[in-house]
């Protein structure tokens, strides 16, 4: 069966680079498959999280998914650290994942910087932890931003090496020739690398200490209108074509967040601004991104003001998530060979 998992990290404000690459496909996907959308505080604190702060922002980031349109009814909301498995299965992951594929991931490069000493041992097995999320649910799909393709495919490679290593075992057991689907990532669309604002060759990142370089789910219009028209451009017109936004990343990323906000492509958008100056385009994109962030700022806001009523979602969406993950824990432990009751 299809399955799709997709996971947000708990470390800051969401912006619109998590929503318009991650969460607006969470919600496009429910009504066509069978939905595990997690908040990954485990993933989180790979990097020192302040535990109040820890907490509330768990919160915050499952109101984000509600207000956004994803029903928790519909599918399973919950947080990672409430579903042992993870945890689990990341273990046996480190076992079969090779120092060679981790030294390779570029995320951590990026995110231990100079210091690489001082990074945690958790930073570095991240993505054993990543694929252990999506493959205690053998998910077929994984809804993500671009900068997670490299991790994705780590996940392939761990399922097809635990699938090839297992294969006798797997087969005995009566799972056939492969255990762990190879997932997919689903990563499509013209704002699948939004970037900041304020220099289009970086990422619209949570951890950019500078508010201007993002637009966050919380702000209000004025923020919004405010940080728009900051944001970086060059002094030409708009391109009237696609290929006109070769070497112009800021027009590039604008445009590429305009066509998603208003779900058209960007040659579309190029079709009525090309030849229009910024500030024009500017004035439309910021009327879009209003109309579509501002209810779900307030609605977030009006979620988080009850957070026993948030706890409760995430507790009623771990047992859910663990009644599925609790059955691949035990085939995998009979097929890794442990001895259980
Ligand atoms: N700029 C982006 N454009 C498109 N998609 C993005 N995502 C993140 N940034 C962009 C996608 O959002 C989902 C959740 O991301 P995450 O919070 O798990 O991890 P992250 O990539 O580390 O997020 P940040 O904002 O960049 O945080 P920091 O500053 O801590 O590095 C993922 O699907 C991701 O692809």
């Amino acid at each position: 069966p299809e399955r799709v998992f997709s996971g947000v990290q708990p470390t800051g404000n969401l912006h619109l680079g998590n929503y318009l690459g991650a969460i607006t496909k969470f919600v496009a996907l429910q009504d066509r498959y069978d939905c595990i959308y997690c908040v990954v505080d485990m993933h989180a604190i790979t990097v020192w999280q302040e535990p109040e702060e820890l907490k509330k922002t768990i919160r915050e980031v499952t109101a984000a998914f509600i207000a956004c349109g994803v029903d928790p009814k519909k599918n399973i909301v919950f947080n990672q650290s409430q579903v042992p498995q993870h945890a689990e299965l990341a273990w046996i992951f480190n076992c079969v994942a090779r120092l060679g594929w981790l030294n390779r991931m570029t995320q951590f490069k990026e995110k231990a910087g100079k210091d690489r000493e001082n990074a945690s041992v958790g930073l570095y097995a991240y993505p054993n932890l990543m694929a252990a999320d999506i493959l205690a649910y053998r998910a077929t799909h994984v809804p993500v931003g671009d900068d997670q393709k490299q991790h994705l495919e780590l996940t392939r490679d761990i399922a097809q090496k635990f699938n090839n290593d297992y294969a006798t075992s797997i087969a005995a057991h009566g799972y056939g020739d492969t255990f762990f689907p190879l997932t997919e990532p689903l990563i499509a669309g013209p704002a699948t690398r939004v970037m900041s604002l304020r220099d289009g060759s970086k990422k619209m990142s949570k951890s950019d200490p500078s508010d201007y370089s993002r637009i966050n789910l919380s702000d209000d219009a004025d923020a919004i209108a405010q940080k728009v028209r900051k944001a970086k451009t060059d002094p030409e017109p708009l391109p009237s074509e696609e290929e006109g936004l070769k070497g112009r990343p800021e027009a590039e990323n604008l445009v590429g967040i305009f066509a998603a906000l208003a779900d058209r492509t960007r040659a579309d958008v190029l079709g009525d601004y090309g030849g229009r100056n910024f500030s024009e385009f500017k004035a439309a994109l910021v009327d879009l991104a209003v109309a579509q962030l501002g209810p779900i700022g307030a609605e977030m806001k009006r979620l988080t003001q009850d957070p026993s009523a948030i706890d409760a979602i995430l507790a009623d969406g771990s047992e859910r998530a663990e009644a599925i993950a609790v059955e691949t824990l035990k085939a995998v432990k009979d097929i890794v060979g442990f001895v259980r009751h």
